[in-house]
C-alpha cells in the first residue's frame, strides 16, 4: 500500500510540471519487445497512439482506460523493449502513459538508452530511473520527462521491475520528443520575448546581478545582458540565466535589457525583455561608530538632532550612548568625541 501511495503522489508531482522545451513529437516509431505480451495485447499498443485522443500519436492528452487494444502488459517481468525511430533524430524527451489496467503492472525500476546502429547503447544522461505507477482501471494522465539531447536512430527501455505484479510489465503509451537531425532548426528559444526572473539589483558599491528566466530551446541556450547605460558593460553570450555586472560607478543608475539564443547553427534569437533598472550603493559601511544611531556608518546632524529630541528623557533610548538610562551632557560628550567619525567605503563617501 505504501509504494501504491509513493507511486500516486510522484506520478501527480511529475504531471503537474508544464511540458517545457518540448520540440516535437517523432513521428512513426515502431517497436519491439524480447518480453511478449500477455492479457491479449501486444506492444505496439504503447506507441501507436492507441487510447489517446483520436487514438492518434501526440506528445500530451490523456490516455483512455486500458483496453487490451490499447496497452501493452509484457508475459515477463524484466527485459528490454526497443524503439526503431524514422531516421537520425535528436531526443530530448518523452511523454509516458503508465499502465492503468492492473496498475501493479506498471513499469517501475528502468533505464533508458539511445543508439545509432542499433547494436551499441549508451544509458541517455538525465533519462528517468523510477517510473510511477499508473491509475487502476481508469485514464491515464501523461507523464513529460526532458533531458539534454542526444542523437540517435534507436531507443531501448530496460526494465527491471514493475509494481507488485508476479510476472507482467507494462506501459499505456511512451512518445518521444525531437527533431529530425539535418533540418534546419528556425525556432528561437522560450520565453520569446526574453522575461526577467530576477530584475537587476544592486549588491554594493560596484556590482548589480540580475538573472534571466531559464531558457528552454532544443538545442540549449545562451544569454545576452546587455547594460543600455554603458554598453563597454554587455555580458557579451553567457550561458547561464544569473548574472552579475561588475566595475560599476558608485551611486549610478544602470539600466539592462536580456535576450536568448539557442546554440543551433542559426543562433535563433528572442527578442528583448523589458528595461530594468537599479542603482549601484553610494557606499558600504565597513564599521559603525559608537554613536552612529541610525547605522549609516557616520555620526553626523542626524545624532545630534537625535540627541536632541531625546534630551532630559530617561529609559531605553538610542541617544543614551553611555548607557546610564538618561539623555544628559554625558552623551553630549561621547557624541562631541565620535563626532564626524565614518566608516564607510569608499572615504569620499563620509564627505558627501
Ligand atoms: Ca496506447
Ligand atoms: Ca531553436
Ligand atoms: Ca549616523
Ligand atoms: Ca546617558
Amino acid at each position: 500500500m505504501k509504494r501504491s501511495a509513493l507511486g500516486v503522489i510522484s506520478l501527480f508531482v511529475v504531471a503537474t510540471l508544464l511540458p517545457v522545451g518540448r520540440a516535437a513529437l517523432i513521428p512513426d516509431v515502431s517497436v519491439s519487445s524480447s518480453m511478449l505480451a500477455a492479457a491479449g495485447t501486444e506492444v505496439h499498443n504503447i506507441i501507436n497512439g492507441s487510447g489517446l485522443p483520436g487514438d492518434i500519436r501526440a506528445l500530451s492528452g490523456t490516455h483512455a482506460r486500458a483496453t487490451k487494444d490499447n496497452v501493452w502488459a509484457s508475459g515477463y517481468k524484466y527485459g528490454s523493449v526497443i524503439f526503431y525511430l524514422p531516421g537520425l533524430y535528436r531526443v530530448n524527451g518523452m511523454t509516458l502513459w503508465p499502465y492503468n489496467g492492473y496498475s501493479i503492472i506498471s513499469a517501475r525500476d528502468v533505464k533508458w538508452y539511445y543508439s545509432t546502429n542499433g547494436k551499441d547503447y549508451i544509458q541517455i544522461p538525465g533519462a528517468p530511473v523510477l517510473l510511477p505507477q499508473g491509475p487502476a482501471g481508469a485514464a491515464v494522465e501523461p507523464v513529460y520527462y526532458t533531458w539534454p539531447p542526444v542523437q540517435a536512430t534507436h531507443l531501448r527501455v530496460d526494465i527491471y521491475s514493475n509494481w507488485g505484479h508476479p510476472s507482467n510489465s507494462g506501459f499505456a503509451e511512451i512518445q518521444f520528443d525531437g527533431a529530425a537531425v539535418g533540418v534546419p532548426d528556425t525556432n528561437p528559444p522560450q520565453p520569446n520575448p526574453m522575461t526577467w526572473a530576477v530584475a537587476p539589483a544592486a549588491t554594493g558599491i560596484s556590482e548589480i546581478t540580475m538573472t534571466a528566466s531559464t531558457a528552454t530551446d532544443e538545442n540549449g541556450v545562451q544569454y545576452y545582458f546587455a547594460n543600455l547605460t554603458d554598453s563597454a558593460h554587455d555580458s557579451g553570450w553567457v550561458n547561464e540565466p544569473e548574472w552579475t555586472d561588475t566595475g560599476l560607478a558608485r551611486n549610478t543608475l544602470y539600466e539592462y535589457k536580456v535576450k536568448a539564443r539557442d546554440c543551433s547553427d542559426q543562433y535563433n534569437e528572442t527578442g528583448w525583455s523589458d528595461a530594468r533598472s537599479a542603482a549601484t550603493l553610494s557606499f558600504e559601511c565597513l564599521e559603525y561608530p559608537v554613536a552612529d544611531m541610525n547605522s549609516d556608518g557616520r555620526v553626523d546632524m542626524f545624532e545630534l538632532v537625535q540627541l536632541g529630541s531625546e534630551w532630559g528623557l530617561m529609559g531605553q533610548l538610542s541617544a543614551d550612548l553611555n548607557g546610564d538610562g538618561v539623555v544628559d551632557m554625558g552623551d553630549l560628550l561621547e557624541l562631541a568625541a565620535g563626532w564626524l567619525a565614518c566608516g564607510r567605503f569608499p572615504f569620499e563617501a563620509c564627505l558627501e
